[in-house]
């Protein structure tokens, strides 16, 4: 993660020093100067995609909270073992962190309450066509990280949830290391300050702030570190990925 930043900084870098050299000496060559436009172009894609990638989504206050916010699509998984720990009132539920870590383990709802937390509000954006305005808390999934470790191989953090189709496809979803120790990037238990319900994924779920809600996982039982997303389910990085909508689904 690190090297791919440091690389693309050095690489706008090299670009910047470029146009700028370029300028006097050859700009009455229209050729080197559409390879400068070209270039800056790329520069400026660049810069923007590296801020985008650290920029923060708005939040709201408790004043703009909305007095309805929808649940879609699974609203009740079926699926017996869910049906079972949810019967519960998810006292035996735990959270399996796995795959390319140091320290694999697993987290009931006290250990993660246990961890710092980190409450937002911020809106949630479906491709449906509707939006809403939720609070949501819990652990920032980099302090969950940071408990198992990731090892230098691991490139992806995949989420598998509860619920599955028809067809018999899991939901699930991934994100890549950058976007998965964002600061707004958390594991909520909470929204609009009681216990998550199950209709909005209880008793745990992903919030990815500057994405669309199809990344948001719900019922979240197992989160895997991957160096690769080509032999899960479909290989695309998610349920809906599987079925042609972008990975990476920036607002
Ligand atoms: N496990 C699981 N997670 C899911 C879904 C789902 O069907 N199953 N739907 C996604 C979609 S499309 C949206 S918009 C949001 C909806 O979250 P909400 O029910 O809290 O509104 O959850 C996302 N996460
Ligand atoms: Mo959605």
């Amino acid at each position: 993660m690190i090297d791919r930043r440091r690389l693309l900084i050095q690489g706008l870098a090299a670009v910047g020093l470029g146009v700028l050299a370029g300028c006097d000496a050859l700009s009455g060559d229209a050729r080197v100067v559409r390879l400068l436009e070209r270039a800056e172009q790329a520069s400026r894609r660049a810069q923007r995609f590296l801020s985008s990638r650290t920029a923060m989504a708005k939040e709201f206050t408790a004043a703009d909270l909305s007095s309805i916010f929808p649940a879609n699509g699974t609203v009740n998984p079926v699926n017996p073992a869910y049906k079972a720990l949810a019967e519960r009132g998810f006292a035996d539920w735990a959270l399996k962190v796995g795959g390319l870590v140091e320290r694999p383990r697993s987290f009931s709802l006290a250990d993660l309450r246990r961890l710092p937390a980190r409450t937002q509000i911020t809106r949630h954006d479906c491709v449906e066509g509707w939006s809403a305005i939720g609070q949501w808390m819990g652990p920032q999934l980099s302090t969950v990280l940071g408990v198992v470790r990731p090892l230098p191989r691991a490139r992806y953090v995949v989420f598998f949830c509860a619920d599955a189709d028809e067809a018999g496809a899991t939901y699930y979803e991934s994100l890549d290391l950058e976007e998965a120790v964002h600061p707004q990037t958390i594991l909520a238990y909470e929204m609009n300050g009681g216990p998550l319900p199950i209709p909005h994924g209880a008793p745990l779920r992903l919030r990815v702030e500057r994405q669309l809600g199809y990344k948001m996982a719900k019922y979240l039982m197992r989160i895997e570190l991957r160096d690769s997303l080509t032999l899960i389910e479909g290989g695309r990085g998610g349920y809906w990925e599987d079925q042609g909508y972008e990975w990476y689904a920036g607002i």
